[in-house]
């Protein structure tokens, strides 16, 4: 297995819950290294930016107004399998459909705030956590 990196983000609707510290626990515990993290607030031009790959289907421009309708934090993460550890962990799409004890099943209220993003590849894991983060504000091993 390859050590990889994948993007997390804490969406508002999990800030507005006041789950960062939960969430975040579970994330540790699973064993990922947390390489960069930050609070921001984005704007619809960079929530549209991150999320150019969904554009023009019916439900991109809600997932705009959703992801800078508040806080988010990115998180920079890392660990041997990471991308398809990290989607066990949170869980399906959808809530419904998620497997009991997921992230996604424990927090989530619907498929379109669904409380965490996760990397859908490996390659795609470093261009999302590019998106969010300067090289340097990456810890080494995070240490
Ligand atoms: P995932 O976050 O599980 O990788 P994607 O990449 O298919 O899911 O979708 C990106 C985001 O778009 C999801 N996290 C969710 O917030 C939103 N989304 C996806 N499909 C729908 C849908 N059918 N209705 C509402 N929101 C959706």
């Amino acid at each position: 297995m390859a050590l990889e990196r994948t993007l997390a983000i804490l969406k508002p609707d999990c800030v507005r819950k006041q789950l960062i510290g939960e969430v975040t626990a579970r994330i540790q515990k699973a064993g990922f290294k947390i390489l960069g993290m930050k609070m921001t607030r984005l704007t619809k031009e960079t929530a549209g930016g991150f999320y150019a790959v969904h554009k023009g289907r019916p439900f991109y421009d809600g997932l705009v107004e959703f992801m800078s309708s508040g806080a988010c934090v990115p998180i920079a993460l890392e660990k041997e399998n990471a991308v398809a550890d990290y989607r066990t962990l949170i869980g399906a799409t959808d809530p419904k459909d998620a497997a009991e004890g997921t992230i996604r099943k424990l927090y989530a209220d619907n498929k379109g705030e669904n409380i965490v993003h996760g990397s859908d590849s490996a390659e795609n894991g470093r261009i999302e956590i590019a998106y969010f983060f300067s090289e340097s504000e990456l810890v080494a091993n995070g240490m």
